[in-house]
């Protein structure tokens, strides 16, 4: 049995949860506290993030590399078209999503907890005792902004202007590239829980996010797109076992 080892709300690990439901490959989940659990990853893996992916003896880091080994593992379902040219926008838009687009919900995400104490407790894994998350939500706002601005007005609106360009040219059952689903939809939507979290992140989470994002009206239809590919791919069978 595939093992993936998460954090539950990583975008990186999400995308990989994503990934798995297309192959249709079971797998178990493996939470890793943030931390000190991820000396057991270096152990495994030679290096420190999640999401990894152990297949027996095989031992895989990076959502990109373990993508690409489920296209070997099962090449059902591929993840790529089989145009040369869109095959090419797949890995940029995967490229994209992954580092610039990355980096940029990640922030924002930062900046609206520091900003908003019931999200950050809603964020705090659910293992964490009840003690240490009353004193970590009741950190003073002042004493967690007076860090810097997390996240910039430039970066914010160069976030913004590519996602409306995407949102605008898309309905509910579109892909982003192609006529099937590719590596770009399961890289875009993954990233996109952080600035409003799917239903597949759980109750607490579901439906929140970064204030002014989550509601932007001009994102709505990227939205519900992803929560369609959600719902699909991740609601209806909550096939890790
Ligand atoms: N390029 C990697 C990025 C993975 C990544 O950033 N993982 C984060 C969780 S979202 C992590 O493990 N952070 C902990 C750390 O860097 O120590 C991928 O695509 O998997």
């Amino acid at each position: 049995m595939l093992e993936l080892h998460q954090f539950r709300h990583s975008a990186f690990c999400l995308k990989v949860r994503m990934a798995l439901h297309v192959k249709g490959l079971s797998f178990r989940e493996v939470e890793v506290t943030p931390g000190i659990g991820q000396l057991a990853v270096f152990r495994l893996s030679g290096q420190r993030q999640v999401p990894v992916l152990v297949d027996g003896d095989t031992v895989v880091a990076d959502s990109s590399a373990i993508c690409r080994y489920l296209e070997e593992l099962q090449p059902e379902s591929p993840f790529f078209p089989k145009d040369r040219r869109a095959v090419a926008q797949v890995h940029l838009i995967e490229d994209w999503a992954d580092t610039t687009l990355a980096g940029s919900v990640r922030a924002a995400l930062l900046q609206a907890a520091v900003d908003d104490p019931d999200l950050r407790a809603a964020l705090l894994p659910d293992d964490v005792p009840g003690p240490i998350r009353q004193v970590m939500t009741g950190v003073p706002t002042g004493w967690l902004s007076g860090v810097n601005e997390l996240f910039g007005q430039e970066e914010r609106s160069a976030m913004l202007h590519n996602l409306i360009a995407i949102a605008d040219g898309l309905t509910a059952d579109s892909v982003l590239v192609g006529d099937s689903l590719s590596l770009a939809d399961l890289a875009v939507a993954a990233q996109l829980s952080l600035l409003r979290f799917p239903a597949s992140s759980g109750p607490q989470l579901a439906g929140r996010g970064v204030a002014g994002l989550s509601d932007h009206p001009r994102l709505q239809p990227l939205f519900e797109w992803r929560d369609r590919l959600d719902a699909r791919l991740l609601q209806q069978d909550p096939a890790a076992v």
